[in-house]
């Protein structure tokens, strides 16, 4: 899209200086502000019971997320898990945690029902439950935190594999986790109701294979699936251990040319994949902010403040553009949209999800059509009036750019449109800054 091209070099203005605009110190945030947040009760114990626990996405989601909130909190954090994904293996320790008196147990479940008679007998015990990455019936826990909607991420697998197969389509087969991950299956059942619709048609979903988040058995299952289907075109892996495992054989088979892999992955394994032309594109979320929103809820359940019933609203600092979340049907939170990695983005720093760019790219829009200025224009003037921008240097790539940036002096944007743009491009700060902004005695504002 033209106006989406010209508005990301805007964007990428928006994005730099966002950190300067939030400095403005406005805390409203809305949901629960400073008064209520001090009826959190501190001294909690807070247990993450992963999958598994030697799977760096666990890794990342409770000790660089869920652990930082539980510090907040005053809490004492744990992390136990199984060495393998299973779900018995989670049942004894659900009943080890339940009788070391634990107030909160935020799991990622292995098996949607295997482990909810411990879990109801854990709340039965007085402990609440968050399940966060991969759900549990919901008579069994007390709310999900999902990373993206099931729809979205399913949604996307499909058109993934869709871009990789390219217009021929062909054969296509999926190296997911366990067979009984709550959240792999409901993204395999999007994905394949997406399949069944008639622009999917030359794609054909070959087989369903399942590496266990194991590395071994995960690269013997994308060896496997390379071996039975030799006209396979695309694995999806929607598993960050499984997209890492395919990307690897194909990649040491010298068949990138031939077969793609896509899914799910962090963007750190994956970007060797990206560049020699394995795995051009792949998703994730925020891992350590998943981590992080579900121990929130934790707290906020167990004190009181919210009682996980559709429709109640709470604000997390930091998240979700401090913008209130709304509990959804069946006790859902969503953290936010997935993001895209592709080789525009792999190397560079944040992504940008695509809500969140459209949203932007809106206002500016709207703001260029009232002013009559360019959308690179209205950024530039945006940029001049931050308080902390003194200079902006550009790189012009010719003449004619050079005199377009230039017109972006000599009028100024109204506060009004100002405000627009920096409530549309507002983003959230990354730690430790949006926490330091809960001392502002101590970490004044710049202006
Ligand atoms: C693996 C796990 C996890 C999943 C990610 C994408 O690490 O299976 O549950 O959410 O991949």
């Amino acid at each position: 899209m033209k106006r989406t091209a010209a508005a990301l070099a805007a964007l990428l203005l928006l994005g730099l200086s966002a950190t300067a605009c939030a400095e403005d110190g406005d805390d409203s945030g809305g949901g629960d502000g400073g008064a209520k947040s001090n009826t959190i009760k501190s001294g909690l114990k807070i247990a993450f019971l992963p999958k598994q626990v030697n799977n760096p996405y666990f890794d990342t989601s409770d000790n660089k997320g869920g652990k930082v909130a539980v510090e907040e909190f005053k809490g004492t954090y744990s992390e136990t898990g199984p060495t393998q994904a299973s779900p018995s293996a989670q049942v004894s320790d659900i009943n080890t945690l339940s009788q070391q008196g634990t107030n909160v147990i935020v799991v990622s479940a292995n098996d949607k029902d295997a482990i909810c008679g411990a879990l109801n007998e854990a709340r039965q015990a007085g402990a609440k439950v968050v399940t966060f990455d991969s759900d549990a019936n919901k008579s069994c826990r007390d709310a999900f935190i999902n990373q993206a909607t099931t729809e979205g991420i399913g949604e996307s697998l499909a058109k993934m594999a869709l871009e990789q197969a390219g217009a021929a389509g062909g054969e296509i087969a999926v190296l997911s986790a366990t067979p009984n991950a709550t959240n792999q299956n409901s993204w395999i059942a999007v994905m394949k109701t997406e399949l069944a619709k008639p622009e999917y048609s030359k794609l054909k979903l070959v087989k369903v294979a399942y590496g266990n988040d194991d590395d071994q058995k995960s690269f013997q299952e994308a060896q496997g699936l390379m071996q039975s289907y030799p006209n396979l075109k695309v694995i999806v892996a929607p598993t960050t251990v499984g997209i890492l495992a395919a990307a690897q054989v194909v990649s040491g088979a010298k068949k990138s040319d031939s077969v793609k892999v896509t899914g799910l992955g962090f963007p750190n394994d994956m970007k060797p994949f990206v560049k020699d032309g394995t795995s051009p594109v792949f998703g994730l979320w925020s891992v350590p902010d998943l981590g992080y929103l579900a121990e929130q809820v934790a707290e906020k359940l167990v004190s009181g403040q919210i009682k996980g019933t559709e429709g109640e609203t709470f604000s997390v600092k930091g998240l979700n553009g401090d913008k209130p979340y709304t509990i959804g049907k069946d006790s859902i939170v969503v953290l936010g949209p997935a993001f895209r990695f592709d080789k525009t983005n792999v190397d560079n720093g944040p992504p940008v999800a695509d809500e969140y760019l459209y949203a932007v790219v809106d206002v500016l829009d709207a703001v260029a059509a009232e002013t009559g200025k360019t959308i690179p224009q209205i950024a530039l003037n945006w940029l001049l009036q931050r308080p902390t921008v003194a200079t902006i240097i550009v790189g012009a790539r010719n003449e004619e750019q050079l005199r377009q940036n230039l017109g972006a002096i000599g009028w100024r944007l109204t506060p009004e449109q100002i405000a627009r743009l920096d409530a549309a491009s507002v983003t959230p700060l990354a730690y430790p800054y949006w926490h330091q902004r809960g001392f502002t005695e101590r970490n004044p504002p710049p202006v």
